[in-house]
């Protein structure tokens, strides 16, 4: 007999078929308690669970007692609690190189469209604002020889740089738990601690994870300690900045601009003050969303799950010691 899997997010046909050729699939739309209730005998026998965004905590892991591996279409795996899972020797699979260039991509895009207010001036050409040369009202700041402060310098980082020092000339600073010398070789990249990264950058990029130690890492006291004429760009997670603290420092002109991908609450709530900055680029959380990237994703979580149920946790494993 085929093991059981639940499937919480839509997968492209291909996939779902590959899915149901190893495995008999339940799909369900979210992994609320009223679904888990509903589905009740589907969770109790269920070896494996694919999806993403979804919490996946102790409760819910007590409604499942047969699971034995977990995978996600995503490289980001702060919504699992991997504690709970490694201690069930549950193995959590992840997708982190397939998405690095497009999230890299992105992060560009938000440099370049805060710098030069590519949404607000295309907004203000839409309303018929363009009725003559354009004056300093419309300008931006330069992004190219600027320096770029990387804080995070996993894959998406590096790729970041590559960009940043190849295709720009950006002199490159990096805050990271270890030096990296492909960064430092490839990109001439410096390593600093972290105040000497936000007092020397004009555009801070935050490639970092959500975890307890990066939680409200950038509170009022580290915004306070960028320059007056710097970028902020976000497109780890929302909580590693303290949204109110940011929103301050917009405000005040403690700092020039933000752009934005990852917020404290997503989807962002229309009341959200971050809206109704003029020098704010939001995104709805586009890091990896393009069509090419999430069909990959998908696969490789589907790859994953086939992988870990067969006992295979050495590639895209976050917990493999707590498996084998
Ligand atoms: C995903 C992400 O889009 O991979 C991640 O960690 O943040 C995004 O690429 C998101 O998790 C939804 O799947």
């Amino acid at each position: 007999m085929k093991p059981s899997v639940i499937l919480y997010r839509s997968l492209p046909d291909d996939l779902l078929a590959r899915l149901e050729s190893h495995f008999t699939v339940t799909r369900v739309n979210d992994l609320s308690p009223a679904t888990v209730a509903a589905h009740a005998d589907a969770f109790a026998s269920a070896e494996g669970l694919l999806g993403s965004s979804e919490n996946v905590d102790q409760a819910l892991l007590d409604k499942m007692p047969r699971l034995r591996a977990t995978s996600t279409i995503s490289v980001g795996y702060d919504n699992f609690d991997v504690e709970a899972l490694s201690a069930r020797h549950i193995a959590l699979m992840h997708t982190p190189t397939v998405l690095t260039e497009t999230v890299a991509d992105t992060l560009m895009a938000l440099v370049l469209s805060s710098a030069r207010r590519v949404v607000e001036v295309a907004e203000r050409v839409k309303k018929g604002e363009w009725t003559q040369g354009i004056g300093p009202d419309w300008f931006g700041i330069d992004v190219h020889h600027k320096t770029m402060g990387i804080v995070g310098m996993g894959r998406i980082g590096l790729a970041l740089a590559q960009r940043a020092h190849f295709g720009f000339g950006m002199p490159i600073l990096y805050n990271a738990r270890r030096h990296h010398q492909e960064a430092e070789a490839r990109f001439n990249a410096r390593y600093c601690d972290l105040d000497t990264l936000l007092a020397e950058s004009d555009f801070v990029c935050i490639v970092l994870p959500l975890t307890s130690e990066t939680f409200h890492l950038f509170d009022a006291a580290k915004l306070a300690k960028m320059k007056p004429s710097a970028v902020l760009i976000n497109a780890g997670r929302g909580p590693v900045v303290d949204e109110n603290a940011l929103i301050d420092a917009l405000k005040q002109g403690k700092i020039h601009a933000a752009g934005l991908d990852v917020f404290e609450q997503e989807p962002l709530p229309v009341s959200s003050p971050l809206l109704s900055l003029p020098n704010v680029v939001a995104l709805p959380h586009i890091g990896s969303a393009t069509h090419e990237t999430r069909y990959a994703m998908a696969a490789c979580a589907v790859d994953n799950l086939i992988d870990a149920l067969n006992g295979k946790v050495d590639n895209n494993c976050v917990n493999p010691q707590a498996v084998k």
